[in-house]
């Protein structure tokens, strides 16, 4: 299985109900490890940045909007399989449909407010880890 890295987001609701820690523990209870890691209140335009992919959809601005309102923290995540891994560990993007034990049925109120994002694929994973850090702020292990 090849080692990927992931990017992953703790987003203002998660941030605001004191869990990072605990989603932290999730990853690392998967065996991905933290290879970066920083809290940001992101910027208007670097949220709609982040998400322009979904700029077309009726939802981005509803996004935006949510992504800007509290502080959130960013991480990349290493580890065999880590794409999918991340993405299992949190679960259906809409809370209501989460397997159990998954970030978003534990922590997720709705389907904008959902805890947690992750990169899709390996493409956009890259694109967004450098979104975030200089390849300098990954300190791979
Ligand atoms: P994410 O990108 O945040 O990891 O989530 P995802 O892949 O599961 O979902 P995606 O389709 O990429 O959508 C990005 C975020 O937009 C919000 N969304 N709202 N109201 C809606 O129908 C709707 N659909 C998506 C969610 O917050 C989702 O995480
Ligand atoms: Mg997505």
């Amino acid at each position: 299985m090849a080692i990927e890295r992931t990017l992953s987001i703790i987003k203002p609701d998660a941030v605001a109900k004191n869990v990072i820690g605990q989603i932290y523990s999730r990853f690392e209870g998967a065996g991905l490890k933290i290879v970066a890691s920083r809290m940001m209140h992101l910027s208007r335009a670097e949220a709609e940045g982040f998400y322009a992919v979904h700029a077309a959809r009726p939802f981005f601005k509803d996004l935006v909007e949510f992504m800007i309102s509290g502080p959130v923290v960013v991480q990349a995540l290493e580890g065999e399989n880590a794409i999918l891994k991340h993405r299992d560990l949190m679960g259906a993007t809409n809370p209501k449909e989460a397997a159990a034990g998954t970030i978003r049925a534990d922590f997720a109120d709705s389907i904008d407010a959902n805890a947690v994002h992750g990169s899709d694929s390996a493409e956009n994973a890259a694109i967004e880890i450098a979104y975030f850090f200089p390849a300098s702020q990954v300190f791979s292990r």
